[in-house]
C-alpha cells in the first residue's frame, strides 16, 4: 500500500476537555449509564477503557510498523505473567495522569477511588511470574520487537486468607467485574490437539512418513494485551489464549442429542486454561499442567507461523526474524512442537528441520533445587501427545549418537546426559531437552549460573562450554521505583533529573548527596511518610496496627523452607524469650515490626505450618501489652504485586535469607534495595551481586557460603547438635515446643520442631547465630538513624545495574541478537 492510500489510525486529544468527552462517551455508549446512577466499578471500566483509547494509536502503529519491517523479534514464552494492575502503568506510559486527575475531578470523582477498584490480574506465583512482566515492560520501553505469549488463566493465583491463622485458599474471580486491558479475538481461534495415535501413510511422492491423529482438540482464543513501554515507546502485544471446546465437537454431540454430554465436553475443553496451578518451584507432574504447557505453545507456534508472519514466508530463515524464549522448563513442549510442524505439516526433511528448530530456541532455568526440574513420565507425554515423544526419542537417539562420537569409551556419561531418564519411571528431562535445542542456557544471577554449569547441567556445560550463560534478572523501575515510590522518586528527579526512569545507571548520580545532611533529611522523610502509608493501608486492608516510628524489617516472597521463613522466626521468638525471662529489656530492644507476606502452595503442608506458625507468634506478641508499640509481627494475608508496592518503600530491611546456593536469584530484593532498604542476607543468588556493588559495609552478610553448605552436607549435618550447644537456639525451639504459642498445645507445632531438630534440609539451625548476630549488627547500624540514611541512599544510589532495561540488554547482545525498531510516527 502507497503512503497515500494507507488509512489514518484515529488519534485522541491529549487535553482536559478531550479526555472528558472521551470517558463520558464510553460511560454512556460503553457502560450504558449515566453518571449520576454510575457504579465505581463503571466509572473505572469507562476510565480504562478511555486511557486504554489513548495508548492505541502507538499499539497499531508499532503493529503496522513490524507488519511492514518485519524485524527480528523475541517470542517471549512464559506460563506465568504476573502483571499486576495496569490502569498506573497505562496512566504513565501515556503521559495521562494529571490530565486524567483533572478531568475526573472536574466530574466530581477521585481518582484514587477508581485506581483502588482494579483488580490485578495475578497470572503468575510469584519471582519468574513477575519477571516475566518486568522484561515486556522493559522490551515495549526500549523499543525492542517482541511478542508475549501465556495463558489467560481464568483463576489466577488463589486469594489467600486467614482462618485462626491458617491458610484457607479462595479463588481468585479476577474477572468478575470485567477486564478492560483485554482485546479478545475469538475469529482468530486456533485449534489444538491432544491425544490419538500416529499413522504411517505415504505422501504423493511414495515416500513414507509419519503423522499425528489426535483424538481430541480444543480451540485457544487469543487475548491481546497491550504492553506500553515509557515515554513514547512501542507498544508491544502480550497474547494469552483461553481455551474453548471446538465447535465440531460441540456439534457432533448435539446432534446426537446428548445435551449434558456436549456441555460436559465444553467444560472439558474450557478446564485447559481454567485455573493457574499455584506451585512454585515445585511442579506436581499432572496432566491438566502438560495440557496447558502444550496448549499454549502450540496455539503461539501456530499463531507465529500461519498469522504473525507474512503468508510468503520461508520458514527457513525464521531464526532471522524470531528467537523463542523458554522461560524456565513450562513451554518446552514448543521444541517437538516446532519440529512436528516442520516436517509433519510442511513436509521437511529431518535434519532441515532440526537445524532451523535449534537455532529459534534459547532456555533461562529459573531454579537449582532438583525437584523444581520438570521431568514428564513417558506414559502421561506418550498417551497426551504421542507423536511429540516420538520426536523427543529422535532428538535423543540423534544426540546420543553424536555423544558416543564424542566420548567414545564413556557410557556412563552418554547415559547421565540423556534427556529420557529411566529411574524411577521413564521420563523426560525438560531441562535437558530445553539444553539440547537451545542456542544458550542461561541462569538468572551470576552464582546461579555458575552452579548450573558446574552442578546441574554440568555434563552439558563440558560438552557446549559456550552455550551457557549468565543473565541476571532485573526489576522494572518504572513500576517498583517511578510509580510505587512518588516520593522518592521525586527526590531523585530533582536532585538528577528524569533520565534514570530509562537509564537506571544514572542513579550513580546521586553518590555524592549521600554526605549530603539535607538530602538524607528528605530522604528520611519519605521513607517515613512511606512508612505511613503503610500503616494506612494495613489498618484498612487487614485491621494492622503498625507504628511508623519502629525499623520495618520485612520479608515477602513465597513461602519455601528454602527460603527459611523460619530463621526469620526463631530470631523472633529468641528475642521475645529473652524479653519475657527478663534476660533482655524491652528497652534495650530496637522497636521494630517484623512484616511478612508469603503464600504456600495449598499442597505443601510444612509450608503452611510455618504461616500458621507465624501468625500465632505473631499473635502472642502482638497481644502482650508490654511489647505494644515496640515489637510487632504484621502479616497480611494475600500478599500480592498490589501489596508490594506499598510494602517494598516502606522497608528499612530486606530479609533475602534462603540458604545459600538454594535462592536462583532474587527479585524483591532489587526492589528493596532500590527503595532504599539495607539487606540482611547471605550469599546467595543475587545478593551477591548486590553486596559486590553496594559495598559490604552497606550489606548485612550472614551465613555459610554455598561450598560451606556442601561441605557440611556432605560430612552429614547434624541439627541436633546447634540445639544443644546453643543456649537461645534451644530456648527458642523449647518455647515454641512448649505450646507457648498454641494456647499450651504442644501438638499444634510439634511437626515444624521436629523437622528442624531431625532433617532441617536447609541448615536454619547452622545458621542461626550468625544471623542472629547480624541482626545485631542491624541494631546497631540502625541506632546511628542519620547513618543509616546515608547506607540507604548508596543502596538506590548503586542499585541501576539491577534494572530489567540492562537484563534485556544483556539478553540481546548474549541471546537474540536483535535490535531496537522505534515505531514510526
Ligand atoms: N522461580 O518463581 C519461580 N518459580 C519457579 O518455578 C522457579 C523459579 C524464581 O524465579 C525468579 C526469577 O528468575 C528467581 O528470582 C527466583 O530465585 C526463583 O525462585
Amino acid at each position: 500500500m502507497t503512503a497515500e492510500t494507507t488509512p489514518p489510525i484515529a488519534t485522541r486529544e491529549h487535553t482536559v476537555e478531550g479526555f472528558v468527552r472521551e470517558f463520558l462517551r464510553e460511560l454512556n455508549f460503553g457502560q450504558g449509564v449515566d453518571l449520576t446512577r454510575a457504579s465505581v466499578n463503571d466509572k473505572y471500566l469507562a476510565m480504562a477503557r478511555t486511557v486504554r483509547h489513548y495508548l492505541m494509536t502507538r499499539w497499531l502503529s508499532t503493529l503496522r510498523s513490524q507488519a511492514k519491517l518485519q524485524a527480528k523479534s523475541v517470542a517471549y514464552l512464559s506460563a506465568e505473567f504476573l502483571l499486576g494492575r495496569q490502569l498506573d502503568n497505562a496512566l504513565l506510559a501515556s503521559g495521562l495522569e494529571d490530565i486524567v486527575k483533572e478531568g475526573l475531578a472536574s466530574l466530581g470523582i477521585d481518582l484514587e477511588e477508581l485506581r483502588q477498584a482494579e483488580i490485578e490480574p495475578g497470572l503468575g506465583n510469584g519471582g519468574l511470574g513477575r519477571l516475566a512482566a518486568c522484561f515486556i515492560d522493559s522490551l515495549a520501553t526500549m523499543n525492542v520487537p517482541s511478542i508475549g505469549y501465556g495463558i489467560r488463566y481464568e483463576y489466577g493465583i488463589f486469594k489467600q486468607t486467614f482462618v485462626d491463622g491458617w491458610q484457607v485458599e479462595k479463588p481468585d474471580d479476577w474477572l468478575r467485574l470485567g477486564s478492560p486491558w483485554e482485546f479478545p479475538h475469538p475469529e482468530a481461534a486456533v485449534k489444538v490437539g491432544f491425544g490419538g495415535h500416529v499413522e504411517q501413510y505415504q505422501d504423493d511422492d511414495g515416500v513414507v512418513k509419519r503423522r499425528w491423529v489426535p483424538g481430541w482438540s480444543v480451540l485457544g482464543v487469543p487475548y491481546n494485551y497491550m504492553v506500553p513501554g515509557y515515554d513514547a515507546g512501542r507498544v508491544n502485544t502480550l497474547r494469552l489464549w483461553s481455551a474453548r471446546a471446538t465447535r465440531a465437537f460441540d456439534l457432533e454431540i448435539f446432534n446426537s442429542g446428548d445435551y449434558a454430554e456436549a456441555v460436559r465436553a465444553q467444560t472439558f475443553a474450557e478446564n485447559i486454561s481454567k485455573v493457574l496451578y499455584p506451585e512454585d518451584s515445585t511442579p506436581q507432574g499432572k496432566e491438566l499442567r502438560l495440557q496447558q504447557q502444550y496448549f499454549f505453545v502450540a496455539c503461539s507456534i501456530k499463531d507465529f507461523v500461519d498469522q504473525v508472519l507474512p503468508a510468503d514466508f520461508d520458514l527457513h530463515k525464521l531464526p532471522d526474524r524470531i528467537v523463542f524464549q523458554l522461560n524456565d522448563t513450562h513451554p518446552v513442549i514448543a521444541v517437538p512442537e516446532l519440529m512436528r510442524v516442520l516436517v509433519d505439516e510442511k513436509g521437511w526433511e529431518w535434519d532441515e528441520a532440526w537445524a532451523v528448530t535449534k537455532q529459534c530456541f534459547a532456555y533461562t532455568c529459573h531454579t537449582l533445587l532438583p525437584e523444581a526440574l520438570e521431568v514428564w513420565p513417558v506414559e502421561l507425554l506418550g498417551r497426551l501427545l504421542p507423536r511429540h515423544l516420538e520426536i523427543i526419542y529422535r532428538i535423543n537417539d540423534e544426540f546420543l549418537a553424536e555423544l558416543r562420537v564424542a566420548y567414545p569409551n564413556d557410557e556412563l556419561r552418554v547415559r547421565r546426559m540423556s534427556i529420557i531418564a529411566e529411574y524411577p519411571v521413564r521420563a523426560v528431562r525438560m531441562a535437558y531437552l530445553a539444553t539440547v535445542a537451545g542456542t544458550k542456557v542461561n541462569g538468572v544471577a551470576e552464582l546461579h549460573s555458575q552452579l548450573l554449569r558446574d552442578k546441574v547441567l554440568d555434563d552439558f556445560a563440558a560438552y557446549w562450554p559456550d552455550k551457557f550463560t549468565n543473565v541476571t534478572n532485573g526489576v522494572t523501575p518504572r513500576r517498583f521505583v517511578k510509580l510505587s515510590n512518588p516520593g522518592l522518586s521525586g527526590l531523585i528527579t530533582e536532585a538528577i533529573g528524569d533520565g534514570w526512569v530509562t537509564d537506571l545507571d544514572q542513579l550513580k548520580g546521586l553518590e555524592p548527596l549521600a554526605d549530603d545532611a539535607e538530602f538524607r533529611r528528605r530522604f528520611r522523610e519519605i521513607k517515613y511518610a512511606n512508612k505511613q502509608r503503610l500503616a494506612g493501608v494495613l489498618a484498612e486492608r487487614d485491621n494492622i496496627v503498625v507504628n511508623p516510628d519502629t525499623l520495618f524489617d520485612v520479608m515477602v516472597k513465597r513461602l519455601h523452607e528454602y527460603k527459611r521463613q523460619t530463621l526469620k522466626l526463631l530470631h523472633i521468638v529468641s528475642l521475645y524469650e529473652k524479653i519475657t525471662t527478663g534476660e533482655l529489656a524491652i528497652g534495650d530492644v530496637t522497636p521494630r515490626t517484623f512484616a511478612f507476606g508469603a503464600k504456600a502452595a495449598p499442597g505443601y503442608v510444612m509450608a503452611k505450618q510455618i504461616i500458621g506458625l507465624i501468625n500465632a507468634v505473631g499473635r502472642t506478641i502482638n497481644d502482650d501489652p508490654a511489647l505494644e508499640g515496640r515489637l510487632r509481627v504484621a502479616f497480611p494475608a494475600n500478599y500480592n504485586v498490589t501489596l508490594a508496592e506499598t510494602l517494598i518503600p516502606a522497608a528499612d530491611l530486606s530479609e533475602q535469607i534462603s540458604l545459600a546456593g538454594k535462592e536462583a536469584s532474587g527479585t524483591g530484593n532489587m526492589k528493596f534495595m532500590l527503595n532504599g532498604a539495607l539487606t540482611i542476607g547471605t550469599d546467595d543468588g543475587a545478593n551477591v551481586e548486590i553486596r559486590q556493588l553496594v559495598g559490604d559495609e552497606n550489606f548485612f552478610l550472614f551465613g555459610l557460603t554455598e561450598p560451606q553448605v556442601a561441605e557440611v552436607v556432605e560430612r552429614g549435618y547434624h541439627p541436633s547438635a546447634y540445639y544443644e550447644t546453643n543456649l537461645d537456639l534451644r530456648n527458642a525451639l523449647d518455647l515454641i515446643a512448649s505450646g507457648a504459642f498454641s494456647g499450651g498445645d504442644r501438638a499444634v507445632f510439634e511437626p515444624i520442631v521436629s523437622n528442624l531438630l531431625n532433617e532441617d534440609r536447609f541448615l536454619a539451625l547452622a545458621d542461626f547465630q550468625a544471623y542472629v548476630d547480624a541482626q545485631a549488627r542491624v541494631d546497631a547500624a540502625y541506632a546511628d538513624t542519620d547513618d543509616w540514611t546515608r547506607r540507604a541512599v548508596l543502596n538506590v544510589a548503586r542499585g541501576g545495574f539491577f534494572s530489567s532495561d540492562r537484563s534485556m540488554r544483556d539478553y540481546i547482545e548474549r541471546i537474540w541478537h536483535t535490535y531496537p525498531v522505534a515505531p514510526e510516527a
